[in-house]
């Protein structure tokens, strides 16, 4: 249950002193949001916490309040330190950090994929959630943290981009009402989408154009895919470009029931990083799972050490498969 668990976490939260936040390698807003919410809660009841993340945060999040407290190193002397996991189906999706825990850490893992794995001392998982920090927003309630502004702007984040904007099915009437509280605690709806998604550089227009010039369809027109080769690369900054979005101009082509994007690796050409987007009938993180990543029913992503050649092959394979299955 929903409530035993936010309760649970709350009395952790309220008892202990010192706490380690964390999220998944590669960030985007609801892991950066959920993290700086719950950082801001803490805060609030005069708690000892500190945001660790493997990766930078993206450019486009550095303006959420807080941001600039978010650190890539793991400090010394953590064993009395309760550790915080928020995004996140499995605790190695935190990369180095997990591996910097101790042995017996005591892990709390708040996360609304479906593939989650309850792989903490405590777990609370929601996979009707719409975003880790539509379930921040819940623990504050049950705190009784009253939303300020900072906070409001977090969780604020967080909803909009793993809802790509309400747009998305995991989008409930309550994220609505939600939202509603948080524009009322002051968050601005203009300036928010302009930081979120008005921040793209040149070079990252002109990778999506590349991009968009490999869009493939295949026959029966209802699988779509696109690829990102290192040679389109170029020289220098491609790894730095985001390239997240780009899959779901794939997916919006008329008829196309799943689209993949596949990105070969900047240090490893042979790494092929793949992600999936489903309109309908298809779990894609069923697929996704079977080649060791994982996600949610519509959104997912998994890596193959194959190449690209043979790793198209394999998924394009699966994914009719799995078509095939959801005609029945
Ligand atoms: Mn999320």
């Amino acid at each position: 249950m929903d409530i035993e668990n936010i309760r649970k976490i709350a009395k952790v939260l309220n008892s202990r002193d010192n706490f380690l936040i964390t999220a998944h390698v590669n960030p985007e807003g609801d892991s950066i949001g959920s993290q700086l919410a719950l950082y801001h809660i803490l805060k609030r009841i005069g708690k000892n916490v500190m945001i660790v993340n493997q990766d930078p945060v993206p450019n486009n999040l550095k303006f959420l309040p807080g941001a600039d407290i978010i650190s890539r190193n793991i400090p010394e002397g953590i064993e009395d330190t309760i550790v915080i996991m928020l995004d996140c189906p499995v605790r190695e999706r935190t990369g180095k950090v997990n591996r910097a825990l101790n042995e017996d850490q005591f892990v709390v893992n708040i996360d609304h994929h479906v593939s989650n794995e309850f792989f903490g001392d405590l777990n609370w998982v929601n996979k009707d959630a719409s975003s880790a920090g539509e379930m921040i927003y819940h623990l504050s309630c049950e705190m009784k943290i009253g939303i300020d502004k900072p906070l409001a702007m977090n969780i604020y984040a967080a909803i909009v981009t793993d809802t790509g904007m309400f747009n998305y099915d995991n989008t409930s009437s309550e994220t609505h009402m939600i939202a509603g509280e948080l524009l009322k605690a002051g968050v601005p709806a203009g300036s928010m989408y302009n930081n979120l998604y008005e921040q793209r550089s040149p070079e990252e227009i002109i990778m999506l154009g590349k991009v968009l010039s490999t869009l493939t369809l295949v026959p029966g027109e209802d699988i779509a895919y696109m690829v990102l080769t290192k040679d389109m690369c170029g020289e220098e900054r491609g790894a730095s470009i985001p390239t997240d979005g780009f899959i779901n101009f794939a997916r919006s082509v008329k008829g196309v029931e799943v689209a993949v994007f596949f990105r070969e690796g900047e240090e490893d050409i042979k790494k092929i990083n793949v992600s999936f987007r489903s309109s309908e009938k298809v779990n894609v993180n069923q697929i996704a799972s079977r080649f060791g990543g994982g996600g949610h029913a519509k959104a997912a992503g998994c890596v193959l050490l194959t190449g690209l050649e043979q790793a198209k092959r394999e998924i394009l394979e699966a994914v009719r498969k799995a078509m095939n299955e959801a005609d029945r």
